[in-house]
């Protein structure tokens, strides 16, 4: 994972560098006049929009779409000993990593993979597209 990781970072440097311009422009227009003061809403600590649990097992639907990803990015809590099947559906080719799980998939345009994730040490993981580098949401173990 680290290797894959590596490989992809000057792309995910380069693509971190391109979203930093629009951020600087708001940056900028906070200290000017005050806007972007509406940011979007914290969400609620593990009240992710989109999942829906059955006994042990959390389920939550992810389209991306470009670099739009929906629902938007989140926190997922999830016990030890429990599972969240994700099901990711993107409309281009990307690869799917879950970090602590060192779950990887291949994503192919349109078709939904699934990813089953179970929780077996604490700690907060990202799940994340590489091309373009996308978080797609926080697994909260605890
Ligand atoms: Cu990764």
């Amino acid at each position: 994972m680290v290797t894959l990781c590596q490989t992809a970072l000057p792309r995910i440097v380069a693509m971190r560098a391109f979203r930093a311009l629009p951020y600087a422009v708001c940056v900028l227009a906070l200290a000017g006049a005050g806007a972007c003061s509406s940011a979007s809403p914290e969400p609620g600590a593990g009240g992710a929009t989109g999942v829906v649990s059955t006994g042990s097992v959390k389920r939550l639907a992810v389209t991306i779409s470009g670099t739009t990803v929906t629902p938007a990015p989140a926190q997922v809590d999830l016990p030890i000993g429990s599972t969240l099947e994700l099901v990711v559906t993107s409309d281009h080719d990307d690869e799917l990593h879950a970090h602590g799980f060192d779950v990887e998939a291949q994503l192919k345009a349109g078709a939904p993979t699934t990813l089953r994730l179970t929780a077996t040490e604490a700690g907060a993981y990202e799940v994340e597209t590489h091309d373009p580098a996308l978080t797609l949401l926080t697994v909260a173990v605890r």
